[in-house]
């Protein structure tokens, strides 16, 4: 009862600043106001065609998403996915080509995609109520938007806790002059569906405030979701420095399983490689609820892109990636024997593994010796947009403060957002936004903003491009991005169970 009592107190507490703290579709329901501009907005294909390009490529692909099994590790496991495999297929476009995805929903739930990362047309961002009527189940629905961005992204579902399945896929955007090396996607995730409990039912452990019983495939396998309460019971214990980056408390929940390319260190995956050569990683974090340690054996990695925007090439012994963001890193394949890729849970013992090889030549065969994961990962303030990738500079528009909130008791998460005629975060075409977002939890979270690439701007004045960044305990980042992409919004956690317990709000552009 007390509980019940705090939570509700909770949501009222946050209400006030604008949020709608609790029921996911409050918060997502697309703005009536009629001075927002909304997705059936003529604005919407007018900045749509301006990114056309005369010689656009059209690239077809059809996604099915159904109730599958696939392999993993030896184990025949139960899920969602697209056209029966995990991840989905890989969808590969040059920039300003047109990609035309036909999503067939197989599914006895309601399904939408998002591109994530992708500078989309509005009515394509897959989100339900605030972009498009979700896709029922037995229908079809066409998504075609023009990619004007190079850069690795993914595609995933953005309906409730299906992210959690096996319905996500890489999405990469080659310049046209591409001559770099040879590029690998590398999705990461967490996984539980078919093993442990489903999504649905870890969402509901989680929001029961209940520790949870354990998986059947897992000693560890637990919830820690009552701790994460404000600043008050908190201390400064659990806050982040330079080995632990996120802080103590990582994560919420212990997966049966962790996987590289829908593959666990049981059976990894394999990527084959010539002697010698250089290829570029595409890190990806899938998880729903996870972020990776990563470390390469035998070497350093060169980090040169963050979601999409080249950065100054960075040396890495270890790098941390939280959920929905991507590095590039290049690595050099051995001269003979394989070297592993390895991405531990951050904070946790537990981990992942890829084998990068080489095939052997004559009977030598030398194994890399173990990637070293205890290194400093690299920090946000080392990372340097390049020139072409950073925002020019201007003054800001206008400022807005944000704040991520937690309950004292029980698993409720929250926007605090600026709000203003019942509209959240308004915007107009052509200014440039400044953003503080402050977190005020003792647990870490990355935050994703639809439609836009930011510039992280509080340590560098060149700091990475981004749209998705990690805010530690207690910490606060600035943003800035250009409000050059007209519709309705999302900002939201992108650890898939903190959204869905209300920690989502919309930033809008007004007419
Ligand atoms: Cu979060």
């Amino acid at each position: 009862m007390r509980k019940r009592i705090m939570g509700l107190f909770t949501v009222f507490a946050v209400g006030i600043l604008g949020l709608a703290g609790i029921g996911v579709a409050t918060a997502l329901r697309a703005t009536t106001n009629n001075s927002v501009v909304d997705p059936h907005d003529s604005l919407i294909p007018e900045t749509e065609q301006a990114r056309k390009t005369a010689d656009a490529t059209t690239r077809n692909i059809t996604l099915v998403a159904a109730p599958t099994t696939v392999l993993i590790g030896g184990r025949t496991v139960s899920t969602w996915a697209f056209n029966g495999q995990v991840p989905g297929p890989e969808i590969r476009a040059q920039v300003g080509d047109v990609v035309r995805a036909e999503v067939v929903n197989d599914l006895p739930e309601p399904l939408t995609v998002h591109w994530h990362g992708i500078a989309i047309r509005n009515d394509m961002d897959g989100v339900p109520q605030l972009n498009q009527e979700a896709i029922a189940p037995g229908a079809r629905f066409v998504y075609e938007f023009v990619v004007s961005h190079e850069g690795s992204y993914f595609y995933h579902s953005h309906v409730g806790v299906q992210l959690d399945r096996g319905l996500y896929g890489p999405l990469t955007i080659t310049s046209k002059s591409t001559t770099g090396p040879r590029d690998i996607p590398i999705l990461l995730d967490d996984w539980t569906d078919g093993v442990g409990r489903t999504p649905d039912q870890q969402l509901a452990q989680l929001q029961s405030g209940s520790t949870g019983a354990g998986s059947p495939n897992s000693g560890q396998t637990g919830m820690s979701g009552m701790h994460h309460g404000s600043m008050i019971h908190g201390g400064m214990s659990g806050a982040a420095n330079a080995s632990q980056p996120l802080g103590a408390d990582t994560v919420d929940i212990d997966y049966p399983m962790y996987l590289i390319n829908g593959r666990s260190s049981a059976d990894p995956a394999v990527i084959d490689a010539a002697p010698g050569e250089q290829v570029r990683l595409r890190l990806i974090n899938a998880a729903a609820s996870t972020p990776f340690r990563i470390a390469a054996s035998g070497g350093a990695m060169t980090v040169v892109a963050s979601d999409g925007y080249e950065l100054h090439a960075l040396p890495a012994k270890t790098l941390v990636i939280g959920m929905g963001e991507r590095y590039d890193v290049l690595v050099r394949a051995p001269r003979t024997g394989s070297m592993s890729l390895v991405a531990q849970v951050e904070g946790k013992r537990a981990s992942v593994s890829a084998m990068l090889r080489a095939p052997k030549v004559g009977s030598q065969s030398t194994m890399e010796p173990p990637a070293d994961l205890t290194q400093d990962p690299v920090s946000l303030g080392d990372l340097h947009a390049n020139p072409e990738s950073s925002l020019p500079v201007r003054p800001a528009d206008q400022t807005f403060d944000v704040t991520l909130n937690g309950a004292m008791m029980g698993y409720e998460w929250g926007i605090a957002a600026p709000s203003v005629g019942g509209v959240s975060i308004p915007v107009r075409e052509g200014q440039r936004i400044r953003m503080k977002v402050t977190n005020n939890t003792m647990m870490w979270h990355p935050v994703h903003l639809h439609g836009h690439t930011f510039q992280v701007v509080n340590l560098n004045h060149d700091g990475p491009r981004k749209d998705t960044i990690a805010i530690a305990p207690m910490d606060s980042i600035t943003i800035e991005f250009d409000a050059d992409n007209p519709g309705q919004w999302m900002l939201h956690c992108h650890n898939i169970y903190h959204a869905e317990s209300g920690m989502m709000t919309t930033f809008n552009y007004l007419k």
